[in-house]
C-alpha cells in the first residue's frame, strides 16, 4: 500500500470516528433526557407580595412553647376548586383565611367567614370535612396553660376555650360548634390531623 493510500484510509477512519462520537453523544443526551424527570426542570418564583399573602406572625413576650405556636392550614373550603389558606398569628392579630380568587392572588376573609380568632395561641390548624355534608370544617388546636406548666408560669393566664372548632355552612362562613362538640382539650395541642374520607378529625395533645 502506497503513502496516498494509508493517508485516504487515515482520513475515512478519523470520519468514521467523528461520525461515531456524535451518534454516540446524540444518543447519550436522548438517553439523559429521557432519564431526566419532569419536574427536574420546575423552579419557584417567590410572589407572596403579590399573590396578598403579606401577614406577621408574632408573639409579645414569647415562652418555649410559642415557638411551636404556628401554623397554616390548606384547603378548598368554598369548593371552587382552588385551594384557600387559614393561618394564625399569635399577638400580631387575628388569624386569617386567604381565598384563593384563582388567579394568582387571595384575598383575606377571616373577620367574614367568622373565624377570625383573636388572643389565642391558635396552633396547626387542619381543615377536614368532619360531618361529611361535602364541605370542609376548620379545626384549630391552641396552647392552653391550662395544667400551668413551666413554660406557662407567670408569663401568661390560661386559656381555656381556645382549641375552636368550625362547621362550615357552606355559604362562605362557619359556626363555632366547639360547646357542643365534645371537645374539651385540658392540655396543650400542638398539632392536629384530618381526614375526610373517614369523616374524622384527631388532634395529638401533650
Ligand atoms: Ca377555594
Ligand atoms: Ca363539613
Amino acid at each position: 500500500m502506497g503513502g496516498a493510500s494509508v493517508r485516504g484510509a487515515c482520513r475515512q477512519l478519523q470520519r468514521w470516528r467523528r461520525l461515531v462520537v456524535a451518534a454516540l453523544t446524540d444518543s447519550a443526551v436522548a438517553v439523559l433526557e429521557l432519564m431526566t424527570p419532569a419536574w427536574a426542570s420546575w423552579s419557584f418564583t417567590e410572589v407572596h407580595e403579590q399573590a396578598g399573602l403579606a401577614y406577621e406572625h408574632r408573639y409579645d413576650q414569647p415562652t418555649v412553647a410559642d415557638w411551636s405556636a404556628g401554623g397554616v392550614a390548606a384547603g378548598d373550603y368554598d369548593r371552587d376548586g382552588w385551594i384557600d389558606l387559614y393561618v394564625v398569628r399569635g399577638d400580631a392579630g387575628p388569624n386569617l383565611l386567604f381565598r384563593n380568587r384563582g388567579d394568582g392572588t387571595f384575598e383575606e376573609r377571616g373577620e367574614a367567614a367568622g373565624i377570625a380568632i383573636r388572643g389565642a395561641r391558635s396552633v396547626g390548624p387542619v381543615f377536614a370535612d368532619f360531618d361529611g355534608d361535602g364541605w370542609l370544617d376548620l379545626f384549630v388546636p391552641a396552647l392552653l396553660c391550662e395544667n400551668k406548666v413551666s413554660y406557662c408560669d407567670g408569663v401568661r393566664a390560661p386559656r381555656v376555650g381556645a382549641v375552636k372548632l368550625f362547621r362550615n355552612r357552606g355559604d362562605g362562613t362557619f359556626a363555632d360548634i366547639t360547646e357542643g362538640s365534645g371537645l374539651r382539650f385540658t392540655r396543650d395541642s400542638f398539632s392536629a390531623a384530618g381526614a375526610t374520607t373517614t369523616s374524622t378529625v384527631t388532634s395529638i395533645s401533650s
